[in-house]
């Protein structure tokens, strides 16, 4: 499950195949199906990926789209692994992270993603990554801690 405003589906990126821009193509490529949700910003390479050999292995919820957290769950096999970049989160409450995108997902919005997954699947792990502190900014800082914080509490509940 992945929580994002790209898809970080690129074959490579500057010069490496570890990229945080390709981190979900080598997952997809290790056979692992994902949903990305949140998505606002997509690169035709990545687009044409989607089209072509991505298309069964990645289902894509884009932000400006309705879509309900039931049809968001029923992608999910049983055991769950939840990665948030937080730039899913719109930049006015997460406006800390290196690559920012309008028009994202609000506090109780992804907490309620993440509700839904726990109450029918398994969450086995998760990561929160992208935090780019401001200096004298902690709002954000606090946002993703309380935001693994939550995770964790989802997961064990
Ligand atoms: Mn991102």
């Amino acid at each position: 499950m992945h929580f994002d405003a790209h898809t970080d589906l690129r074959d490579e990126f500057q010069g490496t195949r570890f990229h945080h821009g390709s981190v979900m193509r080598r997952t997809v490529e290790l056979g692992i199906p994902v949903t990305h949700v949140g998505i606002r910003s997509v690169s035709e390479e990545e687009m044409e990926y989607l089209k072509g050999k991505g298309k069964e292995k990645n289902s894509v919820f884009y932000a400006e789209r309705k879509h309900t957290l039931e049809e968001m769950v029923d992608t999910l096999r049983e055991n769950v692994y939840i990665t948030v970049d937080v730039d899913v989160l719109d930049s006015s409450v997460m406006p800390a992270t290196g690559t920012p995108e309008p028009g994202g997902l609000t506090w109780y919005q992804i907490l309620d993603a993440v509700r839904a997954i726990a109450a029918k699947k398994k969450i086995i792990g998760a990561d929160v990554v992208e935090l780019a502190p401001i200096p004298g900014m902690v709002a954000p800082d606090f946002l993703a801690a309380k935001l693994a914080y939550k995770i964790i509490g989802f997961a064990l509940s």
